[in-house]
């Protein structure tokens, strides 16, 4: 019987192909996520999931597949989605794909940087609503990129790269990382989040989300802020804490946010943060480019593929954990 492959959302068709030359591929097409109950229900005989951020992917899924399951494919470099510990226990490999998007992620972080210090979508909103009437030397004043500190929160592959695209532009840049990176490209490390915050005029996050960073900015964190700083996330939405940063914007506490994952996401449309000016919101397309994206969901068919020929995933997460004797 050829092995299945459940592919959640819909893909690149050069791929499909990939996985249909290989096995019985289940595409989803629909386009809003499967709900809960669907996605139970088409896991049912899995050898392969290409799974999406917007998949839970834990115990009970993995159990609905039933023992045919050896490979979780993830299309993207974060995997919170899928309870990894749970997959190991099962012997269930989980693949990602690190690497293809760091600079594209990078390229738009550092767009938002820009884009929150130099008001551009609230001043695009101005023009359209009718409101450029007059040349007025004090409206819609930002705030330079060029000298100012950028804080960086985790100084990894991404966070180092728009480390780089910060320091070409003339900012200053710190850091705050649990470890030491083998290269800081002359970022400063400071002791503690906190420090990070205080110095900071513009902060980007750049960390995992896991249980240590799950509302990592938080009030407290966000009163330690300079009242004229922006924040950045691109990483996961649940990092920082939605209300208590719904309530610094609208208080004063910060300036700016540049949001480009939100925690719920998507964001409801009736979310206050959608009637502020102070916030610029974006649906989760730091990765998005044609090119990035097949280059991820080659990656993704690739982890597949190695598993149906009896290999381990070549981008693994829980590699040592696997053992198919
Ligand atoms: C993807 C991402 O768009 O790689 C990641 O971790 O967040 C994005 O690149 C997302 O995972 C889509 O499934």
């Amino acid at each position: 019987m050829p092995a299945k492959v459940l592919v959640t959302r819909r893909q690149f068709e050069e791929e499909m192909d990939r996985l249909r030359a290989a096995a019985d591929t289940v595409v989803l097409t629909r386009p809003a996520p499967a709900t809960r109950p669907e996605l139970l229900e088409a896991v049912r005989g899995c050898t392969a999931i290409f799974a999406h951020i917007t998949d839970q992917i834990d115990a009970e899924v993995m159990d609905a597949a039933g023992d045919s399951l050896k490979v979780i494919a993830e299309f993207g470099v974060g995997y919170d989605n899928i309870d990894v510990n749970a997959a190991s226990e099962r012997n269930i490999a989980v693949g990602n794909t690190p690497g293809v998007l760091t600079e594209t992620t990078a390229d738009f972080a550092f767009a938002l940087i820009q884009a929150a210090g130099r008001r551009l979508a609230e001043s695009d909103r101005f023009v359209r609503k009718g409101e450029w009437k007059w040349f007025d030397p004090l409206d819609l004043l930002g705030q330079d990129i060029n000298g100012s500190t950028l804080g960086i929160v985790g100084l990894g592959r991404i966070g180092s790269s728009v480390a780089k695209r910060a320091l070409a532009s003339g900012m200053n840049v710190v850091y705050h990382n649990r470890t030491q990176p083998e290269d800081d490209l002359g970022c400063t490390r400071v002791g503690s989040l906190d420090e990070l915050l205080a110095k900071s005029d513009f902060v980007s996050i750049h960390c995992p989300l896991t249980p240590e960073t799950n509302g990592l900015i938080g009030k407290a964190q966000l009163e330690k802020m300079p009242k004229h700083a922006v924040l950045i996330n691109t990483a996961r939405g649940p990092i920082v804490d939605t209300d208590a940063l719904t309530d610094a914007l609208r208080d004063g506490t910060i300036a700016y946010a540049a949001l480009d994952v939100t925690n719920p996401e998507p964001i409801p449309t009736d979310h206050p943060l959608l009637s502020m000016e102070n916030v610029t919101l974006l649906p989760h397309i730091a990765s998005a480019t044609v090119g990035t994206r097949r280059k991820m969901s080659q990656m993704t068919v690739d982890n597949i593929l190695a598993v149906l020929r009896g290999e381990l995933p070549p981008d693994c997460v829980n590699s040592e954990r696997i053992n198919w004797g």
